[in-house]
């Protein structure tokens, strides 16, 4: 059988991890962050698709995307996650599993952040676990692919 794809995808200002800030998302860039994933990918035998995108517009577009080629869709929305309504049906339309990450402890952190939209389409929401919380992530979205393959 096909090795299934995971489509990890980054929303807004994540292109600046490492540069500032470092005291909230730690010191790992996001050509980092890239590499940890792919790594989890080998290890895993799954397929990955590591896309970053400023624009809310964009970040909808490529999970339309994922509709007729990934397995899965883990996800960063970044700020997005807290404002964006369109992330949010556009996650529901593709009817894929989706997990949510965010590298700091969004529930620590202003009230602002505390509720993200993308939860509501989301199998499971890892935060506040670093970067490590990608590899969780894509070790969490293949068992599930595996599981549901298995039914
Ligand atoms: O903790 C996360 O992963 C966030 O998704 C990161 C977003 C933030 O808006 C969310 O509330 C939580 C911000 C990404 C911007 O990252 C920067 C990193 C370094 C310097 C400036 C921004």
């Amino acid at each position: 059988m096909k090795r299934p794809l995971i489509v990890v995808l980054n929303g807004p200002n994540l292109n600046m991890l490492g540069m500032r800030q470092p005291e909230v998302y730690g010191r790992a860039t996001l050509d980092d962050v890239e590499q940890i994933c792919i790594q989890a990918a080998e290890r895993l035998d799954v397929g990955i698709d590591f896309r970053q995108t400023n624009g809310e517009g964009e970040l909808v577009s490529w999970v339309h995307e994922c509709r007729n080629r990934a397995q899965g869709i883990v996800i960063n929305p970044a700020a997005y996650g807290h404002t964006s309504i369109a992330l949010l049906d556009a996650l529901l339309a593709v009817e894929l599993p989706v997990i949510e990450v965010h590298i700091s402890n969004i529930h620590r952190r202003e009230e602002f952040r505390h509720h993200t939209y993308c939860s509501r389409a989301a199998a499971g929401v890892i935060c506040g676990l670093g970067v490590r919380g990608y590899a969780l992530a894509l070790q969490a979205m293949t068992d599930m692919i595996l599981d549901e393959n298995d039914r």
